[in-house]
């Protein structure tokens, strides 16, 4: 089943169960609309099949795991002038910006985040280069967040828009940046983290936050979170045919040629 489908039937489903519940007495009387209750019953006790092994949660290690030298990859120090002028001050004017598809576009500062529902987790990152560090992470669980601003009933991708540009492009598509599903985006692992081993996330991991995204490759945790924008498509475009989001693959590396769900 194609994701689209399964994000279709977790967004809709809710709103549609209660539907056919209002509706369940006229439509039984009906034998077509049972026909098709019956067909949407099978389809959707598959899809959560699927959807539960996309909720299992990826496997967590103990302290004696972690490693010592958790290694660095990609960006390490973002050099825009925005950055730079954020990390002097310790990211006190730093906010997560929340919005595309949502009902109330918010910004958070790096306190709220750490007043919201926390977890901890001790995971192994792999990286598609050939290697893992182990790591403790704690951060603040993505769900509640995106709550707070209300998805909007067309929401079915997450993007994460980073501080750091990875290469130097024209039109501006080597600006990294990645995204995920609703499915990811509610795994209880899934965090922003703002803690790497009980210590303030360091600048070279992603300071001030990064994303944890626990049953998927390392390219997928997106370092220095700027921005959160929630979107209906990912390969949209503006009035000018160009895509709104890098080369529209949903991810600076899918954009170039790596798999955009990249499930370990
Ligand atoms: N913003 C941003 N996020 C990024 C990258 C990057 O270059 N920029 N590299 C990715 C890759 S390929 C990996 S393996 C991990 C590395 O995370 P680490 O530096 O904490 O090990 O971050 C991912 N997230
Ligand atoms: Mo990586």
């Amino acid at each position: 089943m194609s994701t689209d489908r399964r994000h279709w039937l977790k967004g809709a489903g809710a709103a549609l169960a209660g539907l056919w519940l209002a509706a369940c007495d006229k439509l039984t009387q009906d034998p077509r609309a049972v026909r098709v209750l019956r067909r949407a019953e099978t389809l959707t006790y598959r899809a959560q099949r699927a959807a539960t092994d996309r909720r299992a949660l990826a496997r967590e290690f103990t302290v004696a795991d972690i490693s010592k030298d958790f290694r660095a990859n990609g960006s390490t120090r973002p050099d825009s002038e925005a950055y730079q002028a954020m990390l002097a001050d310790n990211f006190a004017d730093y906010r997560l910006v929340i919005d595309g598809l949502v009902e109330q576009p918010r910004r958070f500062s790096l306190g709220e985040i750490r007043a919201m529902p926390a977890r901890s987790q001790i995971t192994r990152h792999d990286c598609v280069e050939g290697w893992s560090s182990i790591g403790k992470w704690k951060g603040a669980r993505l769900g509640p967040l995106l709550d707070l601003a209300g998805l909007k009933p067309a929401a079915r991708y997450v993007v994460f828009h980073c501080a750091d540009t990875l290469e130097q492009t024209l039109d501006g598509t080597g600006q990294y940046y990645e995204s995920i599903d609703l499915i990811d985006a509610y795994h209880p692992q899934t965090i922003l983290a703002y803690e790497m081993n009980d210590a303030t996330l360091p600048v070279r991991h992603g300071a001030p936050l990064r994303l944890r995204v626990e049953r998927q490759l390392g390219y997928k945790q997106a370092k220095y979170v700027m921005r959160i924008e929630v979107v209906d498509r990912l390969d949209g475009v503006d009035e000018s045919g160009r895509t709104r989001l890098g080369r529209g693959r949903g991810g600076y590396w899918p954009d170039r040629g790596y798999e955009w769900y990249a499930g370990i």
